[in-house]
């Protein structure tokens, strides 16, 4: 028997002042409320019972009444239509006084549920025979599911939280943790995370557990667009999870290997490939060690390449020597011996001095390479 639809979304944080954006960062604030607005109209459209927000709904605690004011518009169209929607704040929007979830706008939504304390709390939508747990984020750190288990009634169980999933090894420490055995000791069909921003499953046992990641790109991101969760509860079996791309930017890094890309032309022509006005393009051009890249005016390639996307930015090394490519020639070969020794020379230079440096760096490294090429 098909159970509830719900929508499942994070990490939105509207108001983000996107600094880093420069000239572009207004756009991409405006962007967020778009995108957000289309996650409301896709809770129309595939008619969902519940829209889920797992924190960081706003970027700060005390968003401007323009913003409050524009979200509790678009929530209100949902709760004309009877669709719920809940909020466990996260670490960004916390529940403080006079902020954004004590009282204002959003409280007087009859459809609308922040959860405000700080441990896992029922509330029944008796209508959709279903209960969803959830919590504030807060500084106490643990594991938020520690002891918790949802009982066997009503018959759907969902829950909401923004933390981070303990990873042994990698992920041991943070605000607010689950563990995967918690997750799957929680009796949830489904449980809805946010706090990553990437999109990522964390079911264990028998739980379905999804962070979706922000609906629309934030930071550097891995180059997809920003998504939403549709999730499907279905009795005895998994929670269905479809993810639905909402977003509009895509933000991207890459790694171009100049020697490879075969010189000037070549390095444009990879570059043109990716070419996207949604884009924002961060490429770091490594091992720029041969003769045809001597004096060549990167700056000007940076100009003319920035009008096809969204943002364009390029970085050259060994200009500024990576680690990383010191790393791959160990100390015990003649380059590696050189980069170590370049990299020394150039920490104690400036300005004029230090472009010489460079220079005297490029070409060795260019007349190196070419002698270990052999085998
Ligand atoms: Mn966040």
């Amino acid at each position: 028997m098909p159970g509830p639809r719900l929508l499942h979304t994070a990490d939105v944080h509207l108001g983000a002042p996107f600094n880093f954006l420069g000239k572009r960062g207004r756009e991409q604030r405006e962007q967020l409320r778009a995108t957000f607005n289309r996650v409301v109209d896709l809770a129309l459209t595939s008619q969902v019972d519940l829209l889920i927000i797992a924190g960081d709904l706003f970027h700060a605690p005390y968003p401007g009444a323009g913003l409050l004011g524009e979200v509790a518009y678009q929530l209100g169209r949902l709760d004309a239509e009877g669709i719920w929607t809940v909020i466990a704040p996260g670490t960004h929007d916390p529940p403080l006084a006079r902020g954004a979830y004590d009282g204002g706008p959003l409280s007087s939504l009859p459809h609308v549920h922040v959860f405000r304390g700080e441990k896992m709390e029922p509330f029944v939508i008796e209508g959709l025979d279903l209960v969803v747990y959830g919590m504030a984020s807060h500084r106490e750190g643990g594991d938020a599911l520690v002891g918790f288990r949802a009982g066997g009634r009503p018959r759907w169980r969902v829950g909401v939280v923004h933390a981070s999933v303990r990873i042994p090894g990698r992920v041991e420490d943070d605000c607010m943790m689950v563990t995967g055995e918690s997750i799957a000791a929680s009796g949830l069909q489904y449980l809805a995370l946010g706090h990553w921003h990437s999109l990522a499953d964390h079911s264990r046992g028998q739980v379905t557990a999804y962070y979706p990641g922000p609906p629309e790109a934030l930071g550097v991101g891995d180059g997809e667009r920003g998504r939403v969760l549709l999730v499907e509860l279905e009795e005895g079996e998994r929670a269905l999870v479809k993810p639905i791309g909402v977003g509009r930017r895509r933000f991207l890094q890459v790694d171009l290997d100049a020697g490879e890309a075969g010189g000037p032309r070549g390095l444009y022509a990879r570059i043109r490939e990716m070419a996207d006005t949604d884009l924002l393009l961060k490429v770091n051009v490594h091992r720029t060690w041969g003769e045809e890249w001597v004096g060549f005016p990167w700056d000007e390639m940076e100009e003319e390449l920035a009008p096809l996307f969204f943002r364009f930015q390029l970085r050259v090394s060994p200009a500024s020597l990576g680690l990383r490519e010191v790393e791959e020639f160990p100390e015990s070969t003649v380059i590696g011996r050189f980069l170590r020794l370049a990299r020394e020379e150039m920490a104690r230079r400036e300005g004029e001095e230090l472009l010489v440096a460079e220079e005297a760096l490029r070409l060795g490294l260019a007349h190196l390479a070419g002698e270990e090429q052999g085998p």
